[in-house]
């Protein structure tokens, strides 16, 4: 497929998370942080809910973060990979608890923080853009256990410092900044996206929309430290993003599809416009919701807005207010979607659909008029390595080549965007299931779910794949 030549000094690369791919998760000084209290299978799923059965991993469990794919020791190798294929940028995040290992510790941690000094400098000497997440699923477990995590106001000055000090230490180094790493999680898996935890009884909206406030502060306070210490650097916000389809044109569908949109906008409206808008007001008051605020929160929010929204892609949503058709719920898709009968799945129930990314890119920019980031997009898939050693993962070119296609239409639709930065360019523990066998790489890693394996780094089929299409600048998909 030839076609569309994207922007010069489009930053092209790919995405991972701390908790996801360093491993070493208490070398070096560091704290437990969330994730790592996480095991595998059906328990990860109601924990990452809130159900928390301790603060400390149990023994005899599995927990896929503690060794990760060990990129903590292996980044050198990985970067030569990523230089080799052309990478521009690569998004990554900072472990808060590798900088400090309790939330609240008299002093950052230093080799924490020569971890991601050495981390920035093999990036830069690469030629590749370090593009830093501050909060990746990642709260130091202390902080939890003392505070109740982002329930607690406190959580918003710790935030601060913690923000404060590796912008500091970073700013000749990353010009390119993100908040929370999909905001809008907070209200779908709540301990993963906010450390929350509840317990019987619990109003769980207030919990929820009161530390959505915190985060909505924290975050436009990190913005506000950004601008005073890097003029230069750009700090967006990340939405999981993915428009609700109605499931027919009954006007009630397409209401309930805009509100189900709203429920992620609503993070978005108050970091890119400043405020709380109208439909949330009245959210709050039709639930009897009382959100604290303190005096100066709405001038903060106000006045540190963020320079480009971030977003992560993988599938759009459908909707409808019809009991009969919402029996067919897709499978592992933590926004309640209905299967949408015109699209396809993956292996995981995730739908596919390429248009959707136009779309959503497009909305996006309608609504906001900031310039936007694609910094997660991929497919999440089960690979075959063959007798010779390789893996031929046509399935994961073809799904890349139809979004990209479909974003170079958003760029010629008039939206604005700085880059595209694929999920998990080399394989990583999965997110939602904590697998190692849910796939998103060029490169593979040899370790499987039980954490067996020598964690070898192989090209896969889509490596030349990729490094064709970056170094065509897009126009060879
Ligand atoms: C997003 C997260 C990532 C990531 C990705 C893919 O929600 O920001 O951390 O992992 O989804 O999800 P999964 O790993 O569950 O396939």
């Amino acid at each position: 497929m030839t076609g569309f030549r994207f922007p010069e000094n489009f930053l092209w690369g790919g995405a991972i998370a701390a908790n996801q791919a360093e491993g070493a998760y208490l070398e070096g000084g560091k704290g437990l942080t969330l994730v790592d209290l996480l095991p595998t299978g059906e328990q990860r799923r109601s924990i990452m809910k809130g159900n928390v059965p301790s603060f400390k991993p149990l023994d005899g469990e599995f927990y896929p973060s503690h060794e990760a794919i060990d990129f903590y020791h292996r980044y050198k190798e990985d970067i030569a990979l990523f230089a080799e294929m052309g990478f521009k940028a690569l998004r990554v995040s900072i472990s808060w608890a590798r900088i400090f290992p309790t939330g609240e510790d008299a002093a950052p941690n230093e080799a924490g923080l020569k971890f991601y000094d050495d981390l920035f400098d093999e990036l830069l000497r690469n030629g590749i853009e370090p593009v830093v997440t501050l909060a990746h699923f990642d709260v130091p477990v202390a902080l939890i256990e003392k505070y109740g995590s982002w329930k607690n106001r406190k959580m918003v000055e710790l935030f601060e410092r913690y923000s404060k000090t590796v912008l500091e230490r970073y700013k000749d180094k990353v010009k390119y900044w993100m908040t929370f790493n999909e905001i809008n999680m907070l209200l779908h898996l709540p301990f993963l996206g906010a450390g929350l935890v509840f317990k019987e009884g619990d109003n769980v909206k207030q919990i929820q929309y009161q530390a959505a406030h915190h985060q909505l502060v924290a975050s436009a306070l990190a913005v506000k430290a950004c601008h005073e210490l890097i003029p230069d650097a750009k700090i967006g916000c990340m939405l999981a993003a993915g428009s609700f389809y109605p499931y027919t044109c009954n006007p009630d569908d397409v209401y309930q599809g805009m509100e189900k949109d709203r429920e992620s906008y609503f993070f978005i409206d108050v970091q890119s416009r400043g405020e709380y808008p109208g439909y949330a007001k009245r959210f709050f008051r039709d639930h009897g919701l009382t959100i604290e605020m303190e005096p100066g929160d709405a001038e903060i929010l106000k006045e540190h807005t963020v320079d480009y929204i971030g977003f992560s892609y993988y599938s759009s949503r459908t909707t409808s207010t019809d009991p009969e058709v919402n029996k067919k719920m897709t499978s592992g898709n933590v926004f309640g979607s209905v299967a949408n009968p015109y699209l396809d799945k993956s292996e995981w129930g995730w739908t596919i659909d390429p248009l959707g990314l136009r779309i959503t890119a497009n909305q996006l920019h309608d609504r906001y008029q900031k310039p936007l980031f694609v910094v997660e997009n991929g497919l999440g898939a089960h690979d075959e390595v063959t007798p010779e050693g390789e893996v031929n993962d046509d399935y994961r070119i073809d799904y890349l080549k139809r979004h990209l296609a479909e974003l170079g239409e958003a760029i010629q639709d008039g939206c604005e965007i700085l880059g595209y930065t694929c999920w998990g360019p080399i394989d990583i523990v999965s997110a939602s299931s904590g697998e190692m066998r849910k796939r998103y790489g060029y490169i593979y890693v040899d370790r499987d779910n039980e954490g067996n394996g020598t964690l070898k780094r192989t090209k896969k089929k889509s490596f030349g794949w990729y490094k064709n299409v970056i170094q065509s600048n897009g126009e060879n998909l």
